[in-house]
């Protein structure tokens, strides 16, 4: 693809609405405050050589005592939907039984608040937090036992927010917290059985029964929202990378159509249509099976398309390597795909975003689209000089390109984006990267009592999003099943 000159990059005004994203571990931090209990990213963190320099999120940006002002601040910005998750183990701290009273009057105060400054919640329940006593109580997701747990978390949730809010998603990243927490192993719970990576795999079934695990826990809740919170709407966040094929040859072509299958498709295929996608059924015997009744319960079971997004890869075929038989590279002919931002597994590729959108759109029946997490880090950014750090050029530029690839697949190939959420409000903690790594629009000073400034990308998009006010649309504006 030619690279578009800077003229042609212009975005004009988008005809979505935005917002920025966060979640509860990243943010809240006051990890004993108000009968929290813990969550396998509190033990994850506090194992030794897990995270870089042993960070973790005991206080993190301590959003949880500083949310009035944080919205304050999102206010001024013109921001108009805010995406948190709820921590589980604040409103169930032994995962399930007793509900913690101070911990829904948190988020019901954070829901009100935002009501209040003209900012639409968006809620993910499950943001990787799992309580720790499910985990040591039956092995968290490895058991049925968690369909049924997650399923009554939700409830009360439902129950207690469902009256505010509107917008929900069960999971974030399936695909994120199933392959590198059970296959990888860098991330909670830290299992490892990938045995490309792992010198001693513990089971190679597991991220597969997790996955279905998974699935059914997200079925089984929405089945209760719909209940609920009738005239609510809810989904899934799922994540993907752009693949595109290394050379034109046919192989090449299958291959990256299986990375997608493995990383989307797993999630969104029997979402969206009913059944995992035929070339994972094929290579993962491991795999269970949906009974007929289970496969008619998540069809049909998101109101719309939630899809995080960061980066691509070229995909080659490849015999040998992981179940998908598809390999990726950061280069073709020694051109890398994109600059390279601040972590190594992101590079900027405008391009690929716009393709995964129209992919999305044509695959999965022109559903709904809401961009629920799409952002950068920049390079050099963790030890830049302050203030100098808040000329985040590259992140800029990134949204930038990003955006004007968006609003092409909007106008060009008629994708229905709805919304668009900038990852993140603020730097935060970065999982295993600790705090070594900057996503946010605002700069969180780690040194200086945690006060936040404002990154010149966060102005860019304040000023782009604030040419208008627009409505807030729904979902059931969209098409009606039948017609998909
Ligand atoms: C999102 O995941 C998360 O939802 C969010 O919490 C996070 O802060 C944000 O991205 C930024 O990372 O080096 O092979 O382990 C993004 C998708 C997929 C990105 C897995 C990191 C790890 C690649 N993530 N990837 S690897």
């Amino acid at each position: 693809l030619r690279k578009a000159s800077r003229t042609e990059m212009k975005v004009d005004k988008p005809t979505f609405l935005w917002g920025v994203a966060s979640a509860a571990y990243q943010v809240e931090g006051a990890c004993k405050d108000d009968g929290r209990g813990m969550s396998i990213w509190d033990t994850f963190s506090h194992t030794e050589g897990k995270t870089a320099h042993g960070h973790n999120g005991d206080v993190a940006v301590d959003f949880y005592h500083r949310y009035e002002a944080d919205i304050a601040m999102m206010e001024s910005l013109g921001i108009k939907m805010f995406r948190f998750s709820i921590s589980w183990p604040r409103i169930l701290p032994q995962g399930t039984g007793r509900v913690n009273k101070l911990g829904v009057q948190f988020y019901s105060k954070l829901i009100d608040a935002l009501l209040a400054a003209g900012i639409e919640p968006h809620v993910t329940l499950y943001h990787w937090d799992l309580p720790q006593a499910l985990q040591d109580k039956f092995g968290g997701w490895l058991s049925e036992k968690s369909i049924k747990a997650f399923a009554g978390y939700a409830e009360v949730c439902f129950k207690a927010f469902g009256d505010r809010v509107r917008y929900w998603t069960t999971f974030n990243e399936p695909w994120s917290f199933i392959f590198i927490g059970y296959g990888m192993g860098t991330h909670a719970p830290g299992r490892c059985s990938d045995r490309q990576v792992c010198v001693e795999g513990d089971s190679s079934k597991e991220p597969w029964v997790v996955t279905h695990n998974v699935l059914l826990a997200h079925a089984a809740a929405v089945e209760s929202f719909r209940a609920l919170v009738p005239h609510g709407n809810i989904s899934i966040n799922l994540n993907a990378e752009w693949s595109e094929p290394l050379t034109s040859s046919v192989l090449d072509k299958e291959a990256a159509q299986r990375n997608l299958d493995f990383i989307l498709g797993i999630y969104a295929d029997p979402i969206f249509l009913g059944d995992y996608p035929a070339s994972v059924r094929e290579r993962v015997p491991d795999l269970p099976e949906f009974t007929p009744e289970q496969a008619a319960s998540l069809k049909g079971s998101a109101d719309y398309f939630a899809l995080n997004h960061y980066t691509s890869r070229y995909v080659s075929h490849d015999d040998a390597s992981t179940p998908s038989q598809a390999a990726t590279h950061i280069q073709r002919n020694g051109k890398a795909i994109g600059k390279q931002a601040d972590s190594e597994w992101l590079v900027s590729v405008p391009w690929g975003f716009r393709k995964l959108l129209s992919y999305v759109h044509r695959r999965y029946g022109a559903p709904e689209i809401w961009v629920t997490e799409n952002g950068c880090d920049a390079p050099g950014e963790d030890d830049a000089p302050f203030p100098a750090v808040l000329e985040d050029t590259f992140r800029v530029e990134f949204f930038q390109e990003y955006l004007a690839e968006a609003m092409k697949a909007v106008r060009e190939d008629g994708v229905n984006i709805k919304g668009y959420f900038a990852w993140s409000i603020l730097d935060n903690f970065e999982w295993a990267d600790g705090y070594t790594k900057r996503f946010g629009i605002v700069y969180v000073d780690y040194k200086n009592g945690l006060l936040r400034h404002l990154k010149a990308s966060a102005k860019y998009l304040a000023a782009l999003f604030s040419a208008e006010p627009l409505a807030i649309p729904t979902a059931s504006d969209s098409a009606a099943e039948d017609d998909i």
